[in-house]
């Protein structure tokens, strides 16, 4: 079962409470585990601590961090316990909305598509890159001009198979040609653990308008903030133009 998102404290006081910009919560209590400086301790002789940090990350901080491999470039976010596994079976995309054609998509349909592969850097608002990381598949704008979005449509509302997660973005950003609908990452199928089989990519903006397990798309009338965003974050979130970090380390 899913946690509910009402049932998770929020761990961010938001902007207004950091004249840094920077959210708080989260960079607090990795400031407070010693994880701040992971890029240099991951793989080093204090991975044990580490690893014991982010058992305790996992079980207090309700943003998410749950899983964080030395030696890995990655880290891994989840707002969920769990998460169900969809392969070429099983998974749905479905496009609806105010649209003229609402449609489901299975793997296959979206493999038949156009492919476009991007090569650019990943960017968590929390402060962690990981430099030129190819991600592969089917642009949004051609799954919106698949559907034909009513003249009045302004937005966009996504949803997660993990039953919890939403994200956003405007018409205008949903069209621009570095958002894509990603099957591929790091230039293999995308994992369950990153989002797989299908997650959305939003190559100019903050990591966490790149939903995983993406399930809907949903054409609307207005932005409906998403899962981060009803916690502090901007809606907007271009990398270096809202309120995450921009000091970030590589990992
Ligand atoms: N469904 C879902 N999508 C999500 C998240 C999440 O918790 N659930 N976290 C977001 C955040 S904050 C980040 S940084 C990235 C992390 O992607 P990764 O786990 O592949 O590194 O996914 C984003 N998309
Ligand atoms: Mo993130």
């Amino acid at each position: 079962m899913s946690d509910s998102p009402s049932k998770v404290p929020s761990p961010l006081p938001g902007p207004k409470g950091d004249p840094s910009g920077a959210p708080v919560g989260r960079r607090v209590l990795l400031g407070m585990l010693g994880l701040g400086a992971l890029g240099v301790a991951a793989g080093g002789p204090i991975q044990d601590v580490v690893a014991k940090g982010v058992d305790t990350v996992a079980k207090n901080d309700p943003t998410g961090l749950s899983d964080l491999l030395p030696g890995n470039r990655f880290r891994y976010y989840t707002v969920t316990s769990n998460t169900p596994e969809m392969d070429e079976t099983t998974y749905r995309l479905r496009v609806e909305g105010m649209v003229d054609r609402e449609k489901t998509y299975r793997l296959s349909d979206l493999a038949a598509l156009p492919q476009t592969r991007l090569v650019q850097d990943v960017q968590c608002v929390t402060g962690w890159r990981v430099p030129k990381t190819p991600f592969a598949g089917v642009r949004l704008s051609a799954l919106l001009d698949a559907a034909g979005v009513s003249p009045e449509a302004k937005a966009i509302r996504f949803r997660c198979f993990d039953g919890a997660y939403t994200e956003s973005l405007t018409l205008e950003q949903a069209r621009r040609p570095d958002v894509l609908v990603a099957t591929s990452m790091e230039d293999k199928p995308v994992t369950h653990a990153h989002g797989g089989p299908v997650r959305l990519y939003v190559a100019p903006m903050y990591f966490y308008k790149s939903a995983k397990w993406l399930s809907g798309i949903t054409v609307t009338d207005e932005v409906v903030p998403g899962y981060w965003e009803e916690r502090g974050y901007d809606v907007d979130a271009w990398v270096g133009r809202s309120n995450g970090r921009t000091d970030a380390p590589t990992v």
